[in-house]
C-alpha cells in the first residue's frame, strides 16, 4: 500500500507537471498575441510593480506591450527601470482604455480575482481578449485561458522569474529585468523575513545577482528613501496609537483621516508599519485600521498557523494569504475594531 507520507510530494509533482503545461500554453499565447496588456492590482506594491516591469524590461525593444495599474505607482517604486511605461487610470485614462480595446491578450499579475482591479475590473471582465494569470494568492477565480497559480511561492515575481527563465533560451534575463524581479521578491518577503522557506527563492536571487542586480542599491531605494513625514507618522502610530495585548496575542492600531492629513499622508506611506505591531513578543496577530474617504482599510498580519486570510474573508470583505491579508469595512472605524475584538480570539493558533 502506498505510504501516506508520499502523498504531499506527489501532489507537488502533479502541480508542477500541470504548471509545465500551463507555462507552455502561456508562452504560446504570449508569443502569438499582437496587443498584450499586462495588469496588476489596486494599491500596487513592490511585487505588483516588479511583475509588470519584469515583462516591460524583458520585452523592451522586442514587443510593444502595454502595462497598466488601476492606481498610480507608489513613490517608493518610481525609480524602477521603465516605470514611466506604466499607464494608470488616474493619469492616463484614454491611453489605458485604448490599450484594453485593442488587446487580444490580457495578463493578470499578482492577483487572480478581477475584483482586485477595482476601477478596471469591468473593462477586464467584459473584454473579449484571451486572459491568462500568474499569481501566488489562493485561487478565487479560475476562468483563464492559461493559469500559473501557486500559494507557496514567495511572490508573483518569483513565478514571473521562472516563466521568463523558460523564455530566455534565445534572450537572457538582463540587469533591469532582474532588478524588477528582485525588488518584487524582497518587498513581498519583507527582505526575506517571511514567505521564503523554499530553496527556489534563494536560487532565483543568486541568479538575479549574477545577472547584475545591485542588492544594496535596491534596498536603499526601497527602504532608506522615505520622506521624513512618513517616519514621523510611524513614530506617532507606534507611540500614541499602538495597542498591544500579549495575553490575547494581538496588537492593533487605528488612524483617522484627520491624523493622516497632519502628516501629509500619501499612498504607500503606511506600507510596513504593521510589521512593527507583529514584532512584539507573544503577539501572533496584528491589525491596522486606516480610515479612508469611503471605507476603513484593514491590513492583517500573523505568525505561524494563525490564519488572517480566514479572518479577512469571514469578517472584513477581503482575503489574501495565511500570514498576510487585508480587507475593507464600510461603516466606521469604531465598529470595525469592536468586531475585531469580538472575533480575534477564534483565529489565534499556536
Ligand atoms: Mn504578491
Amino acid at each position: 500500500m502506498q505510504s501516506l507520507e508520499l502523498m504531499p510530494r506527489m501532489i507537488d509533482c502533479m502541480i508542477e507537471y500541470q504548471n509545465n503545461l500551463q507555462t507552455l500554453r502561456l508562452k504560446e499565447l504570449l508569443y502569438s498575441a499582437k496587443n498584450v496588456v499586462f495588469c496588476s492590482h489596486s494599491s500596487p506594491d513592490g511585487d505588483a510593480v516588479g511583475c509588470l516591469l519584469a515583462f516591460a524590461n524583458f520585452f523592451d525593444g522586442i514587443k510593444n506591450y502595454s502595462f497598466v495599474l488601476p492606481d498610480p505607482c507608489p513613490e517608493f517604486l518610481r525609480w524602477m527601470p521603465l516605470c514611466d511605461r506604466i499607464l494608470d487610470s488616474h493619469n492616463n485614462p484614454a491611453e489605458l482604455n485604448k490599450a484594453f480595446e485593442t488587446a487580444d491578450l490580457l495578463v493578470a499579475l499578482d492577483f487572480n480575482d478581477p475584483g482586485r482591479l477595482k476601477s478596471l475590473s469591468e473593462i477586464f471582465l467584459s473584454s473579449n481578449a484571451l486572459k491568462v494569470c500568474i499569481d501566488h494568492h489562493p485561487l478565487v477565480y479560475d476562468k483563464y485561458d492559461a493559469l500559473i497559480c501557486t500559494v507557496n511561492t514567495s511572490s508573483a515575481s518569483e513565478l514571473v522569474y521562472q516563466f521568463l527563465m523558460d523564455c530566455s533560451s534565445d534572450h537572457p534575463i538582463d540587469k533591469n529585468t532582474a532588478t524588477a524581479i528582485y525588488t518584487g521578491i524582497i518587498t513581498d518577503t519583507g527582505s526575506l523575513s517571511f514567505s521564503c522557506n523554499h530553496p527556489s527563492t534563494y536560487s532565483a536571487l543568486v541568479n538575479l545577482v549574477n545577472a547584475g542586480v545591485d542588492g544594496a542599491y535596491v534596498h536603499t531605494m526601497v527602504f532608506d528613501n522615505y520622506p521624513c513625514e512618513r517616519t514621523k507618522l510611524l513614530g506617532y502610530v507606534l507611540n500614541d496609537k499602538l495597542i498591544v495585548n500579549p495575553q490575547r496575542h494581538f496588537a492593533y492600531y487605528a488612524i483617522s483621516l484627520e491624523e493622516l492629513d497632519r502628516f501629509a499622508y500619501r499612498d504607500g506611506y503606511m506600507e510596513g508599519f504593521i510589521n512593527y505591531a507583529l514584532n512584539n513578543r507573544n503577539v501572533k496577530l496584528a491589525a491596522s485600521f486606516v480610515e479612508q474617504n469611503d471605507r476603513v482599510r484593514i491590513s492583517l498580519r500573523s505568525k505561524g498557523r494563525t490564519d488572517v486570510n480566514k479572518l479577512a474573508m469571514e469578517h472584513f470583505n477581503g482575503g489574501g494569504h495565511v500570514n498576510a491579508s487585508g480587507g475593507s469595512w464600510y461603516v466606521d472605524t469604531g465598529s470595525a475594531i469592536e468586531l475585531f475584538l469580538e472575533v480575534v480570539d477564534n483565529y489565534i493558533c499556536d
